[in-house]
């Protein structure tokens, strides 16, 4: 039980797709109290049930896009919750317009949003968890992707997002890491959910993926979540400001 008695904030659970339910059950599974937040009330539906059937009652509001619902969010945990051994990140957003096309034909709305809600949201969101975290020497993961390293067709202004949010994780790690929290990205390969639906071409990334990539295989659920779970454990206690790409091997290939 590699997280009893630890408390973690599991951000981005929209539906039993998300890679942050995978994560969820596993750190339930290792004994974790989980707290859960939801952008709106029709994700606040699904949510609900879900956390509820991992014995969790604290499920709380929080669009990212808002400081001042960040500020509720943290006010509110505070209420129940002494202290925070992981915060759990797995949120991005762009508009579906500019998930398509020429990059260059990115608006300045498009690649405000995109940033602020996919890059942002992590300093953000850590600021506030930084009292809780520091009292317990907790730790931040958040979910990245390839399209941050290398171009991808169509991940578009989503990349520089991602690449931004990798940077800050980088960045955050001295700031958080005199207190002994830590702060990682894993860089999961590419997954059927509710954000790749609908994307044109994801179907082909996903034979791709899986003929190519080393393992020859798709990434699944449970391989984020036993990442998820060395990275928010103390078996990962001496890495921070770390990238870990679970991608079946695909990042490394030249051709
Ligand atoms: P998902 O749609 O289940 O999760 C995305 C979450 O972001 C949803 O829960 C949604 O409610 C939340 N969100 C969007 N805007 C928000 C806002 N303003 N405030 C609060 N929450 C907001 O899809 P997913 O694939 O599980 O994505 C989770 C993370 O994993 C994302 O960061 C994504 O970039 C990353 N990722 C996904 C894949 C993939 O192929 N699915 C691969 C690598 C990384
Ligand atoms: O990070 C992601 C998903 C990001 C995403 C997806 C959507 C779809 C619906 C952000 N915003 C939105 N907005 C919407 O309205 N992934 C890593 C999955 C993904 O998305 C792609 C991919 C892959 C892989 C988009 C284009 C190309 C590849």
């Amino acid at each position: 039980m590699l997280m009893q008695g630890k408390r973690v904030l599991i951000c981005g659970v929209a539906n039993d797709h998300s890679i942050a339910w995978s994560i969820a059950q596993r750190l339930h599974a290792e004994g974790a109290e989980l707290a859960f937040s939801y952008p709106n009330d029709s994700i606040e539906k699904r949510v609900r049930p879900l956390a509820e059937s991992l014995g969790s009652s604290l499920v709380l509001p929080c669009d990212v896009g808002s400081d001042a619902e960040i500020d509720a969010l943290f006010a509110e945990l505070g209420e129940h919750w002494d202290g925070l051994d992981g915060l759990v990140h797995s949120i991005a957003f762009a508009s579906r317009d500019e998930l398509k096309g020429r990059f260059i034909d990115t608006t300045r709305d498009g690649f405000r949003l995109a940033l602020d809600v996919s890059a942002y949201s992590l300093v953000a969101l850590t600021r506030r968890a930084e009292p809780l975290l520091a009292s317990r020497r907790g730790a931040v993961l958040t979910l990245t992707y390839f399209g941050a390293e290398k171009v991808l067709p169509n991940y578009n202004v989503m990349g520089i997002a991602k690449a931004a949010l990798e940077s800050s994780v980088r960045y955050l790690a001295p700031d958080l890491g005199a207190a002994g929290v830590r702060v990682n990205a894993l860089s999961a390969g590419p997954m059927r959910t509710l954000s790749s639906a609908g994307i044109s071409g994801f179907k082909t990334m996903l034979h791709h993926h899986a003929e190519r990539a080393p393992l020859r295989r798709n990434t699944t659920g449970d391989d984020v979540a036993g990442t998820a779970v060395y990275l928010l454990s103390d078996l990962s206690g001496g890495v921070t400001g770390e990238v870990v790409h679970v991608d079946g091997g695909y990042n490394i290939l030249g051709m």
